[in-house]
């Protein structure tokens, strides 16, 4: 038995890790893999021997952690390209809402199609984060509004983990959006999520997380917080969209409920950026939903780099706000729309996008993490922000185990 299952040579590292070098950099490096687990790192020249199951020559490229998208919504039905046409001719996101479109044209199609439609569409598109080195990427319900269709959706996206070379965390996002049944019934729509869903989900293990959508056109920091408080009692972490559209004091609503992220922030104040830190919640910033509904107001990165909030970047791949299935795109998208360093940026999908999730083994390059690795064809790690469109990923080890290129198929002849 060799021992190491794999090793990886003549390779640079950015383990990610603080207080080292820019992208914790370890140049002309190696690391070594054992039961799924990273067993030794560092320059080449200290390593102990080569003796291995597979070694993967690494030919001058970089090494990162597996890319983790902490923030997407891949499980849908539908079609809402008609809405970013109306969008073009100056009717604005809110209205679309208001007007019956928006989350409910999702929800309606949603309900209708069966398991299978619906994990074949989100397949599509997660094999487009797949194909950018993505190892974990966390799934969130709220295109059902009903206890059926809500969990129709938690199902499909723990069938994608089971599917498919990725770690799929579930979050309910049943306070994304008043249902029509309950236009003038508000409290029953919440008795619903708080009394019937959530205890079942709790109870079957369906959900990772709890998320909630405070703005306007949402839910109120009042409704949220009941909501939050039921799932803080089923021991459930909670999530918060917060501050996208307007300052409703999301993000102090977040850190008061120790949440582990609070997502988009444009318009969070010092004063939430202040208990986010406190709280050690984790900044989760959305540029593909601000670029979509091209806002104006950026989220305040000076104030989270001042008050020590991480940052973390994510798709927010939906159909409404942010139809972004490129997690590269969205580093060049944060560099190029809020200023993020790439070091930011890349620390915004490894890191601290594990942070925003709550794991804690993975994320960076680190003895005892998960062997969730992407190998890059680059020069630089800024390469990764800096190209549009363009994946230079050649190899990507999840668990350990080789998960792109998928491994050429033994000839059945053979
Ligand atoms: N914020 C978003 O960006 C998505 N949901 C949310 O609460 C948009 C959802 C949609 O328009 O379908
Ligand atoms: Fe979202």
């Amino acid at each position: 038995m060799p021992t190491w299952d794999s090793l990886c040579t003549n390779v640079n590292l950015a383990t990610m890790t603080e207080g080292g070098a820019p992208y914790g950099a370890i140049e002309n490096g190696a690391l070594a893999v054992k039961d799924g687990r990273i067993a030794w790192l560092g320059a080449t020249s200290e390593l102990p021997h080569r003796d291995a199951g597979e070694v993967i020559d690494g030919r001058g490229g970089w090494l990162t952690p597996g890319l983790i998208d902490a923030h997407t919504h891949i499980v849908f039905a539908g079609d809402r390209s008609g809405e970013f046409e109306q969008r073009l001719t100056g009717v604005s996101y809110e209205e679309i809402a208001r007007s019956g479109g928006g989350i409910a044209r999702t929800v309606a199609a949603t309900r209708q199609a069966c398991h299978a439609e619906l994990e074949a569409a989100a397949a599509r598109r997660l094999a487009c984060l797949l194909a950018e080195g993505v190892t974990t990427v966390e799934v969130k319900s709220g295109y059902g509004l009903d206890r059926d269709t809500e969990i129709k959706m938690l199902e499909v996206a723990r069938r994608l983990g089971a599917a498919h070379a990725v770690d799929v965390r579930t979050t309910f996002l049943g306070a994304h959006a008043l249902p029509k049944e309950y236009a003038h019934d508000r409290a029953g729509y919440l008795d619903l999520v708080c009394r019937q869903v959530l205890p079942e989900l709790a109870e079957r293990g369906l959900a990772d997380a709890v998320d909630a959508f405070c703005e306007g056109i949402a839910f109120s920091p009042d409704e949220v917080a009941g909501v939050f408080e039921t799932a803080r009692a089923l021991g459930l972490p909670v999530k918060l969209h917060a501050d996208q559209l307007s300052d409703l004091g999301g993000a102090a609503l977040a850190a008061r409920f120790g949440a582990l992220s609070a997502d988009h922030l444009e318009y969070a104040n010092e004063a939430g950026v202040q208990a986010m830190a406190a709280a050690g919640t984790v900044a989760v910033l959305l540029p593909g939903a601000f670029y979509t509904l091209r806002e104006r107001q950026q989220p305040p990165v000076e104030l989270f780099r001042r008050h020590g909030v991480p940052m973390a970047l994510a798709t927010d791949c939906n159909p409404g706000s942010s139809p972004v299935t490129s997690l590269l795109a969205i580093l060049n998208l944060a560099c190029n729309l809020f200023g993020l360093t790439p070091e930011e940026a890349l620390a915004g999908v490894t890191r601290h996008a594990a942070g925003a999730l709550g794991l804690h083994d993975r994320g960076t390059l680190a003895v005892g993490q998960r062997a969730d690795l992407a190998l890059w064809r680059i020069h630089r790690p800024a390469e990764l922000s800096y190209w549009l469109g363009f994946a230079p990923l050649e190899v990507v080890l999840r668990d350990g185990r080789r998960s792109y290129p998928r491994a050429p198929q033994r000839s059945r002849l053979s």
